[in-house]
Formats: C-alpha cells, sequence, structure tokens
C-alpha cells in the first residue's frame, strides 16, 4: 500500500479486524490498531516522511549503535529502505495470522560506516489483536561484529502524567537525564514507575515482561525474549507539543552489545499484547 507521502509500505489485516502498517523506509511498524479501531502507537507531529530524517514514531529500529556514538544516533537501519522477503502467503498459505518479512543487508552506504558483512530480517506478524515480532541478525561476512539493537516504540498514552510502567519496580538503571554521557547507576523504589518530569532511563537485565499503563486503566503487556534490556523515554518539555501523547518503552540490547562470529545468528523475539480495565 501506499503509505504517508507516497512512502512503500505492507498493511496487514487480521479477520478479527486489527491491522498494523510497516513502512519499508527505516523499517518502521507505523500503525497498529485494535480491532476497534483504536491506535496504539504514536507517531509524532514533528515526522518527516520524505527520507530527509528517520520517522519519528512508531517503532523505529536502533541498530547497530543505540543511542549516540562513532555512527548517526541510533544506526542508520532507521534511515534505509528495506527489502520485503516474504509474506504470510509464502511461509504458510494455510496460516491465518498475517506476517511479513523484511530485510535489510549491507551495502556501500553501511560499510563506508560500519565495515560489516550482515542480514538482519524482522517480521511482524499479527496474531489476533496482538503485534509479535521476530528479529534476527545474521553475519554473513568473515570476521566477528559486535552490535546493539532496539526497538524504540512509541506508544500513545492518555497523558503521561497518567501513564506508568509496571515490572522494573527495585531495579537498577542508568539515568541518561542527569548525564547522557556517562549515566549514573540509580535504583528504582519499589512499585511502578510514573512521571513527573523527563525520564530516560536505560534498565539492564529487565524482566521479560513489562507493561505500560496508558492512563484510563487499560495497558499495553511487552514481552521479549533475546533482548535483555529496558529503556523508558519522555522528553517532557523538550517537546512541548506531544510530550503528554506519547511515552517510549523500547525493547533493546543497548548495554551489553552482542558479539557475532561469522555465520552465527543472534534473534529476539517481542509480543506486544494490549489488555483493558
Ligand atoms: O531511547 C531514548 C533516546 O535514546 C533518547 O536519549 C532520545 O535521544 C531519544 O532516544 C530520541 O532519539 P531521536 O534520535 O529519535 O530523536
Amino acid at each position: 500500500v501506499e503509505g504517508r507521502e507516497g512512502l512503500p509500505a505492507v498493511k496487514l489485516t487480521h479477520a478479527c479486524g486489527a491491522s498494523a502498517e510497516v513502512y519499508l523506509f527505516g523499517g518502521c511498524v507505523m500503525s497498529w490498531k485494535q480491532a476497534t479501531g483504536d491506535e496504539v502507537l504514536y507517531v509524532r507531529p514533528d515526522a518527516k516522511f520524505d527520507k530527509s530524517k528517520p520517522i519519528s514514531g512508531g517503532m523505529p529500529h536502533c541498530f547497530p549503535q543505540f543511542g549516540p556514538g562513532e555512527m548517526q544516533q541510533h544506526g542508520f537501519a532507521r534511515n534505509l529502505d528495506w527489502e520485503v522477503s516474504s509474506t504470510s502467503a509464502d511461509v504458510n498459505p494455510d496460516d491465518k495470522d498475517p506476517c511479513v518479512e523484511i530485510t535489510l543487508r549491507d551495502n556501500e552506504y553501511t560499510r563506508a560506516m560500519w565495515d560489516h558483512a550482515f542480514e538482519l530480517h524482522y517480521s511482524i506478524t499479527l496474531h489476533g489483536e496482538e503485534l509479535q515480532t521476530e528479529y534476527r541478525v545474521i553475519n554473513t561476512g568473515d570476521k566477528p561484529f559486535s552490535f546493539q539493537a532496539a526497538l524504540h516504540s512509541y506508544f500513545e498514552v492518555v497523558n503521561i502524567k497518567l501513564a506508568a510502567v509496571e515490572g522494573l519496580g527495585g531495579m537498577k538503571y542508568l539515568d541518561k537525564v542527569a548525564d547522557a554521557e556517562n549515566p549514573p547507576t540509580k535504583e528504582m523504589p519499589n512499585g511502578t514507575l510514573t512521571f513527573a518530569g523527563p525520564v530516560d532511563s536505560v534498565f539492564e537485565n529487565s524482566p521479560s515482561e513489562v507493561s505500560l499503563l496508558v492512563g484510563n486503566g487499560a495497558g499495553i503487556a511487552l514481552q521479549q525474549t533475546g533482548f535483555t534490556d529496558t529503556i523508558v523515554w519522555t522528553p517532557w518539555e523538550d517537546m512541548p507539543d506531544c510530550y503528554e501523547s506519547f511515552c517510549c518503552v523500547e525493547n533493546a540490547k543497548a548495554v551489553k552489545p552482542v558479539t557475532l562470529d561469522p555465520n552465527d545468528t543472534w534473534n529476539a523475539t517481542t509480543r506486544f499484547a494490549v489488555y483493558t480495565a
């Protein structure tokens, strides 16, 4: 289908009425709707769709770098055109869950920044109203490489001041608001994380399930395997026009990069499910 400003996209529609839209630019899930038509994800009003910058919203990728570093912020995967490698019909014609797999491979542009041969396969499935992803990095070269990876997911909330994240109570985290370059280690109090100012916190070895309460009793459960870390981000007054409407809860392998030998594969999965009050 045609996405915003003509960007090529793939739309998945489940028989139950749920749907998802995946943009090939950045390999970004831009929309995920429940059977009621309610949108779960958030796209910032300043998002650009002319490829001049990564799309600010939905579920952008961070690969092969998380945050600032040797290359552009959050790496190049969110800035490039991915290819459709298979659709559910190719995989299993009887499968009732619509699915698409998209792929990013090294090219001259990526080699100039990061001189490694790789394939990144990312599949998106609608299992009823649930959104499931599988993420696979393959080292197709002849030397090991290290990378970080994240799904930088933007979720719509009723109001950030009413939102909360459950599942991270008592954990140690890096506070990047206190110092982005050299974040101090702090400890979360027990209970839920609520918001009264900017938060940019990296939780290493977080539980395999956390949930975001959106402010009206409903929530989104995030389950993962392979992504060991969770990042919670709200920019607060840095984005006065929109900060109240979203919260980023990110599944990531960010603190300790993965090192992959030639021909080896690294895998991570996520399951996102909305629950009502
Ligand atoms: O994941 C949180 C974070 O790394 C923040 O530090 C903030 O910079 C944010 O991502 C947004 O990054 P972006 O490059 O999309 O503006």
